[in-house]
């Protein structure tokens, strides 16, 4: 079968099928996620013309509230993941605690999620995102409470992220390396078109907001300064791409490697990045991709999340650029 004609429920089917003790509920959330996927994507498309169908806090032809599009894809993704019948409970960015789960059959895993990442782009029609994780519930079967979905990163069984740029494309893992769905809207389905992601080794692309440098710890100046320089060994030059959406920055590094910093500032002295469903996500597929994810002395995987909404820098990226990014916070440690 050619590649291109793969779907995404077809593939999930194929690879559930290597593990026969498997049952399938994990295929199963994941393939409601690309159900959500679809419909956001339909908002997003539309998204320029709210303001002439009706905008935010204005009421519509059939005389309903419309809602901006950040709720509307939160609310989309609530009442998907609800009736998956798998889930014990969910969290998502939009919401203060965790979102009880009315619809409740097995209670098996739980889900973050952030529903539509860099909204702040939205009205510019640059390409945001949604970013999911997917955990074991701890407590298999009874009721999911907020402490369930606080848990760190190396537990996740799956993880992944939709972005709605000049396409709308799911990658995601399930612990098997990273794949990418890129949905072919006259079907209405996603295909497969990155089968087994590999980001390269190093790349000469980095990725942060340089407006706030002037508050960044010496390490960080010194390893963004080094970066303005041409690579010793290669002799090539870098280039800065910063879109701020942060799915759209990592879906570019890894496609062409480099890195994605999120260091902490003076607005942010822990970093802006949310761990659940922003840095642990991000880090299992990188990791999975042969990359690395670090919060300046780990792996983002470690980390003992505090609390849903907690935060942390976030270094990302190529395995080499991050292995020279920890040289300089080394040495300015030592100092
Ligand atoms: P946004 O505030 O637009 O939702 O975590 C949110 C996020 O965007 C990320 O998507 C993005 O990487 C980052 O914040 C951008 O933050 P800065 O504007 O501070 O650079």
């Amino acid at each position: 079968m050619q590649k291109q004609l793969l779907t995404i429920e077809r593939y999930l089917m194929e690879t559930q099928k290597r593990h026969p003790e498997a049952r399938g509920h994990l295929s199963k959330i994941l393939m409601d996620i690309a159900f959500a996927a679809k419909i956001i994507t339909r908002d997003v498309r539309r998204a320029g013309l709210l303001g002439i169908l009706g905008s935010a806090g204005t009421i519509n032809v059939q005389g309903e509230q419309v809602a901006k599009l950040d709720q509307v894809a939160n609310q989309v993704m609530i009442e998907v993941l609800n009736s998956t019948g798998l889930l014990a409970a969910m969290a998502s960015e939009e919401e203060e605690s965790s979102i009880p789960i009315t619809k409740i059959t097995m209670g098996e895993y739980v889900v973050n999620f952030d529903p539509l990442d860099g909204s702040s782009n939205i009205d510019a029609n640059v390409s945001i995102g949604t970013i999911f994780s997917i955990l074991r519930h701890p407590r298999p079967g009874d009721k999911g409470r907020d402490s369930d979905l606080i848990q760190p990163g190396y537990r996740q069984v799956a993880a992944g992220y939709i972005i709605y740029g000049s396409s709308t494309m799911m990658v995601y893992t399930s612990g098997d390396g990273v794949h990418g769905f890129t949905l072919e809207p006259s079907i209405g389905e996603f295909l497969l078109s990155h089968p087994n992601i590999k980001i390269p080794e190093k790349g000469y692309i980095y990725s942060v907001n340089e407006a706030y440098s002037a508050t960044w710890s010496d390490g960080i100046k010194s390893y963004v300064q080094s970066l303005k320089k041409a690579d010793t060994a290669t002799g090539k030059r870098y280039s800065l791409r910063y879109i701020g959406s942060l799915v759209a920055d990592l879906h570019r590094t890894l496609q062409y490697g480099g890195i994605f910093l999120y260091p902490p500032d003076e607005k942010n002295p822990s970093g802006k990045l949310r761990i659940l469903y922003e840095a642990n996500p991000a880090s299992m597929i990188f990791e999975q991709a042969g990359g690395a994810a670090v919060d300046g002395k780990k792996r983002v995987m470690e980390i003992e999340p505090s609390s849903l909404h907690c935060r942390t820098p976030l270094y990302i990226g190529s395995p080499e650029n991050i292995k020279e990014l920890l040289t300089h916070l080394e040495k300015y440690e030592k100092k």
